[in-house]
């Protein structure tokens, strides 16, 4: 939005979403944006890529940041998608580190500390998640695991107690992200909810029931491609007929072994149909019309090791990535 069109009290502030896999990072940036943007599911590491999440309360933007789950390892995949949490940070103005509260809270620091350079930390909340799982969470000494949360990492300003699942303390959370917003221009423009566009978020929704759907070390051995995205809506001005709008998508799921092809295709084409069936709803909802999606099982050996795939979905090289490529 150009700045000479911003209203005079614009507010915004942009928040980085941090902490280890499955502790509710994109539950809660869908809880707050109102929409099922963010792909969740039961399953840790979820989440591959950093995207921005946009919404507005009044004249304050609230630029969220999903990032996948933090956690230790030495495989090329899983340092990719560290390198994207770590660079999730960077630009914010305050990051949320959510910690399990149906885990050991102090040990989950311990870890997110290990495995990110918290030296140069700004603002930092904690954000206790799931206390919908907890028995009389109130009766937790939380406070004294805040005090020594704040001993061992000094940007913590703060802590908030949070369920997605019941809501507690979500307005709140929503009410202290706008005081904490700050003067200043709007980034998006009125409307917009990512910077990542549909494309994306359709292979993030196949990506996404294939996930919940397998079972084992499968989803983790999944990725998906976009072959080809064709919009059939009627662009600005043109007459609209939802019944007719039919978009095309032709996209690929990659395994990593002919075995692992035969589980996702199913016995007579049944899991590969319902993946598709699922995430073709979830995706006509987000495009607002009827979409024809074409969906393949692909064998792309150890594809979770070639830069060329690793780059196709939105996971270029990190600092540590291995030295060794597998070319396309
Ligand atoms: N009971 C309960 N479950 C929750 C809550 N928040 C998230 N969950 C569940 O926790 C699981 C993981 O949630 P996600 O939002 O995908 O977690 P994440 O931190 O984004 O996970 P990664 O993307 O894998 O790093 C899902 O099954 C959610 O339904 C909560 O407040 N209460
Ligand atoms: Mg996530």
């Amino acid at each position: 939005m150009l700045i000479e069109h911003q209203h005079p009290d614009n507010k915004s502030i942009m928040v980085a979403v941090l902490g280890a896999p499955n502790v509710g990072k994109s539950s809660l940036i869908n809880y707050l944006l109102g929409v099922d943007l963010s792909v969740v599911t039961s399953k840790a590491q979820t989440t591959r890529n950093k995207f921005h999440c946009v919404f507005a309360v009044d004249r304050t933007e609230i630029v969220l940041v999903d990032t996948p789950g933090l956690h230790k390892t030495n495989q090329e995949l899983n340092k990719r998608l560290n390198d994207q949490a770590r660079s999730g940070l960077e630009g914010a103005d305050l990051n949320l580190l959510l910690i399990d509260l149906t885990r050991p809270v102090i040990g989950q620091l311990q870890d997110f500390i290990e495995n990110m350079e918290t030296e140069n930390f700004q603002k930092t909340w904690i954000i206790f998640t799931k206390c919908d799982r907890v028995e009389n969470y109130k009766e937790l000494p939380l406070s004294m695991a805040l005090d020594k949360m704040m001993e061992i990492m000094p940007a913590i300003e703060r802590a908030i107690v949070v369920s997605t699942k019941d809501g507690t303390n979500m307005h709140n959370l929503t009410g202290s992200l706008v005081d904490a917003a700050i003067p200043g221009p709007h980034y998006y423009d009125d409307g917009s909810v990512s910077n990542k566009n549909e494309r994306f978020f359709a292979t993030e929704y196949i990506r996404e029931q294939a996930f919940e759907l397998l079972n084992d070390e499968l989803p983790y051995e999944i990725a998906v491609v976009v072959d080809e995205y064709k919009d059939m809506r009627p662009k600005k001005g043109e007459p609209m007929d939802k019944e007719k709008i039919k978009s095309h998508i032709s996209a690929s799921i990659l395994v990593n072994r002919p075995s692992q092809r035969a589980i996702v295709v199913g016995t007579k084409g049944g899991m590969i149909k319902e993946i598709g069936t699922r995430s073709r709803k979830k995706i006509e909802a987000m495009v607002g019309g009827q979409v024809h999606l074409n969906l393949h099982v692909k064998v792309s050996p150890k594809w979770f090791k070639n830069n060329f795939v690793l780059e196709e979905i939105g996971l270029p090289r990190a600092k540590d990535s291995n030295r060794v490529w597998r070319s396309k």
